[in-house]
């Protein structure tokens, strides 16, 4: 082959690499390592690497709980695992984000360890108001903030260095489900929680031990992960948002929960106007949840959700949990869905885990 023809194929190679680059998207899944359909707790298995032969590249973890002081999350994961999860999948190059569902300060206790009643989806109005406030709920906030920073703190790597991480609080809040959401405050309260918050994780802080002052909680990511509108628009987006100085990475969570024209039409109408924005704004934006609840279509992986990450330059697009009783949003190993999501797996447009090592 003469020279000149090598470097052609290899300008074109690379010119397609870079293009499949541009738009190839990282594939991630809440609580992958911890449960999946027919098993729990058992060391190194995964149904997306048992679907697919690889992990995912991003894995999601979620807090709530943790500022209760339990032991384990809202979903019965040990907060111990949690961290030994969250280390492994960083010592394998992978990608880590966090969310926090964290319970209703103000009716929580009422009734403690109690769902819906008690939780975050026990969406009581005036909840964001009474932590602002000076009083009983604003200083039992504090005290929940203050583990949400001890377990973070405890996120370090083997070298004892903060293992970076994709925060996600106060997510979904153009909705009403939850009691940050958007007909439960404020834009300006809202604001203001989500730089409480933020404030408060990444103060400096001496340390009375070594007389050091230090970044509370580094290696964080902020992420704005408002929910699948299907009509959002710049204004509307902006109306709660808390601003390009403190979000690092805008979100999208959409969910398949109607018909699928609704889902593809509402998420490609959501994903223009937000990477128009990112790109504008020089912000990554990620599919921060995605799904459809027990996959009832199997072609729904490379038929549906894959032309979707095709055409938006996206970060990531994590699906939710794979629990039992219906609740899993992942490939499920040995079905037609896992043949399925093996298309999805081979496409240039999906990173996985080996991807990014
Ligand atoms: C929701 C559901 C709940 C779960 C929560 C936090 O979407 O999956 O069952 O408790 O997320 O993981």
């Amino acid at each position: 082959m003469s020279n000149v023809k090598f470097q052609i194929i290899f300008l074109l190679a690379c010119t397609l690499c870079a293009c499949h680059q541009k738009n190839a998207v990282m594939f991630g899944h809440q609580d992958d390592p911890f449960y999946g359909i027919g098993w729990a707790y058992e060391s190194g298995r995964s149904d997306v690497l048992e679907s697919c032969g690889d992990y995912p590249a991003v894995m999601g973890f979620d807090l709530g709980g943790i500022e209760m002081g339990d032991s384990k999350n809202l979903d019965s994961v040990p907060f111990d695992r949690i961290r030994e999860e969250i280390r492994n999948h960083h010592r394998r190059g992978g990608v880590i984000t966090v969310s926090w569902h964290p319970r209703n300060p103000v009716t929580t206790l009422a009734h403690p360890n109690t769902w819906p009643e008690g939780s975050a989806w026990d969406a009581t109005d005036g909840v964001v108001t009474a932590i602002l406030a000076e009083g009983e709920t604003h200083d039992l906030f504090m005290t929940w903030l203050e583990r949400v920073r001890m377990f973070l703190i405890s996120l370090t790597d083997d070298a004892g260095k903060p293992i970076p991480l994709i925060f996600r609080p106060w997510h979904e809040n153009n909705g009403a489900w939850f009691w940050w959401g958007n007909t439960h405050c404020t834009p300006d309260e809202y604001r203001a929680l989500y730089t409480l918050t933020q404030d408060y994780l990444t103060a400096k802080r001496s340390n009375s031990d070594n007389g050091l002052t230090s970044n509370s909680v580094s290696g964080l990511s902020w992420s704005y992960s408002p929910n699948l509108d299907g009509a959002m628009t710049e204004d509307t987006f902006l109306q709660w948002y808390p601003g390009d100085e403190r979000i690092d990475l805008i979100g999208l969570d959409a969910y398949q929960w109607g018909t699928e024209e609704d889902f593809v039409r509402q998420t490609r109408a959501d994903l223009d106007m937000l990477c128009a924005f990112g790109a504008q704004h020089h912000k990554p934006v990620a599919l921060t949840e995605c799904g459809f609840r027990s996959v009832p279509d199997p072609t729904w992986w490379d038929r549906v959700l894959l032309p979707i990450l095709a055409d938006y330059p996206l970060y990531y697009a994590l699906v939710w949990r794979n629990a039992e009783n219906g609740e899993h949003f992942g490939p499920v190993p040995d079905t037609e869905s896992a043949e399925h999501f093996r298309n999805f797996y081979n496409s240039p447009y999906t990173l996985f885990l080996h991807d990014i090592q």
